[in-house]
């Protein structure tokens, strides 16, 4: 073991290996996962190569749509050879960052392999993000490309790339899947491999995964192929994926849930089906599910209502349906209770982030604990703590702060020294900011939460970044954001402002319009805005949203 790793061990931050820039596993902790067989030094690159080998006419993805197009694993191998071949061509190299945001297409997957099979990383955002989200994005992991589709939801994507290129001079090309304007076609990009590319190492980043956050600016979460690949194969184990499932993927493909939990790319690494749903709503989803006879799916818990209500009413055959996982917000028991004997499949609960930490209900539980707890962790070496505020250990059946270290839980942020010493432990613990208490049996039942974000639905919101954008309005003296109960999406956000002495009046509209003409994902701007003369405050002095929180439930 090095100095580092020792030193790691023994409670000092984690060395920061070079080119990865971010704390990581020490030595010690990376020697036991390699040889308890989760890291198996294998990467996405070379997963998709056998595959294509073993099963190379099997269906790999189906993208439906007016004119339904499907990749074989062998097309799809190809396809990721030829389009990695045009993109190192074109200059992107091993370790070059790229900043990702297409719809549930098939180029988001030829594009995903083509990185992988470089090296360069993927910087997977999601298709309502906007300038703000963006240009952030692009300026942080000094981006040199950036793909994205013509128009997507009636919004024109080459001008938002236009803006951000113009602002970020390490951004050199911007690929557009369709018609490209001023940008370059995607569709221009393969040509022939001729064997050059080097690849990355197992252990090496195999992209960056966005954070619902808690700050300003969203965090970048490294992760890496021989723990994403763990995660991938625990989750496939757990939830019974194999050659046969066909797995509807009806979320934004570049969340981490339906990517990994277990997702397309779960799929994808059984040798099973990915369809991509062009949208989650039943009215597009059912159909789907009829006609390509899907077994599996994963939906946040509002659309999971949805969905349970729409199917007592549909002509749809679901009956291909198998199992139904729900997860990214808190799901109801009383709605949980509902949801097999309407879809007539199994539910599985699950609890996960994009830092690491997934759990799940298991196919064996009994109902009671699959509708009242968000399972147990997929691994066995998943260090699970439930503290109180000092970090002391409670007993299990205690409401506490969750803490995880494990083999595919990041150790730290991407270049974020500074927020890594406060989200993670001397000794390499993640603070989730969620309040769990443990059961005997090791499953969690989420509580509450004590970071400073709202969960609208399964969509995080750090109030801060919504803040930020509501103070550069002329009017606006202070603004809170902080979370409302809703029935529906758990949460909804609501703004207080308090406007500058002698400002004209605003109205509540006129602040929302406000924050999405400044360009920012519409789920972020605020659902109800409230004007008020001045903050509670706790007792030093600082707005206190606790207060703020229990006045908003009257809403
Ligand atoms: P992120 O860190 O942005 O990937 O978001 C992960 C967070 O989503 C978790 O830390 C929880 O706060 C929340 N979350 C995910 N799944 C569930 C669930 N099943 N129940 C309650 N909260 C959840
Ligand atoms: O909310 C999440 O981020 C999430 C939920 C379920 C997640 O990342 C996951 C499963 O992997």
């Amino acid at each position: 073991m090095t100095d580092n790793a020792l030193a790691a061990e023994a409670g000092s931050p984690p060395a920061t290996t070079p080119g990865l820039d971010a704390p990581t596993w020490p030595a010690g902790f990376a020697e036991r996962y390699r040889a308890a067989g989760h890291w198996r030094g294998e990467t996405f690159g070379e997963m998709l190569r056998d595959r294509a080998a073993t099963h190379p006419d099997r269906v790999a993805l189906v993208e439906p749509g007016a004119v339904r197009r499907t990749w074989t694993y062998r097309q799809l191998d190809e396809n990721a050879d030829r389009l990695a071949a045009g993109f190192a061509a074109r200059g992107i190299r091993k370790g070059d960052r790229v900043v990702l945001q297409l719809p549930n297409v098939g180029e988001f997957v030829e594009v995903v392999f083509a990185l992988f099979r470089i090296g360069a990383l993927p910087v997977y955002t999601l298709p309502a993000h906007r300038d703000t989200e963006i240009a952030h994005l692009c300026a942080a992991t000094e981006a040199v490309a950036y793909v994205i589709p013509d128009r997507n939801a009636g919004f024109d994507h080459r001008e938002l790339a236009t803006r951000v290129k113009d602002a970020n001079p390490s951004l050199r090309e911007v690929f557009v899947a369709g018609d490209p304007g001023p940008h370059t076609a995607l569709a221009d990009v393969p040509r022939e491999p001729d064997g050059a590319l080097a690849g990355p190492l197992a252990h090496e980043l195999a992209f960056l995964q966005l954070s619902g956050g808690t700050t300003g600016v969203p965090k970048l979460i490294p992760r890496t192929h021989d723990d994403y690949l763990y995660s991938l194969r625990g989750s496939n184990e757990i939830c019974g994926v194999d050659g046969g499932t066909r797995f509807l993927v009806v979320l934004p493909a570049a969340h981490n849930y339906p990517m990994s939990s277990p997702g397309w790319l779960g799929v994808l690494y059984a040798g099973g089906t990915a369809v991509l749903s062009p949208a989650p709503d039943p009215g597009t989803a059912f159909p789907l599910v009829e006609r390509e006879r899907i077994t599996m799916t994963g939906l946040v818990p509002p659309l999971a209502l949805v969905w349970t209500e729409a199917a007592a009413k549909t002509a749809h055959d679901l009956s291909s349906l198998e199992l139904v996982l729900v997860g990214g917000a808190k799901y109801s028991a009383e709605a949980a209770r509902r949801l097999e004997p309407a879809l007539g499949c199994r539910l599985m609960q699950v609890f996960g982030m994009a830092e690491g930490l997934v759990n799940y209900t298991r196919l064996d539980d009994d109902t009671e604990t699959v509708v009242t707890t968000q399972g147990r962790p997929i691994s066995a070496d998943d260090e699970v703590r439930v503290v109180d505020d000092e970090d002391n250990d409670l007993p299990d059946g205690e409401f506490g702060h969750l803490l995880t270290r494990g083999p595919y839980t990041i150790r730290g942020y991407w270049r974020a020294p500074e927020h890594n010493a406060r989200s993670f432990t001397g000794d390499g613990f993640y603070r989730t900011g969620d309040i769990v208490r443990r059961l005997p049996s090791g499953h969690l039942v989420v509580e509450g939460r004590a970071k400073d974000q709202i969960n609208r639905g399964g969509e995080k919101i750090a109030p801060e970044e919504v803040e930020n954008v509501i103070l550069g309005h002329p009017s606006v003296h202070d603004v809170s954001v902080v979370g409302v109960p809703d029935e529906y999406l758990g949460e909804r956000s609501l703004a207080y402002v308090v406007l500058r002495e002698g400002a004209e009046p605003l109205r509540a509209v006129a602040v929302k319009r406000f924050v999405r003409e400044r360009g920012i994902a519409a789920y972020k701007v605020p659902d109800l805005v409230e004007f008020v003369d001045a903050f509670p405050q706790t007792g030093v002095g600082k707005v206190s949203k606790k207060h703020q929180r229990s006045a908003a439930e009257q809403h």
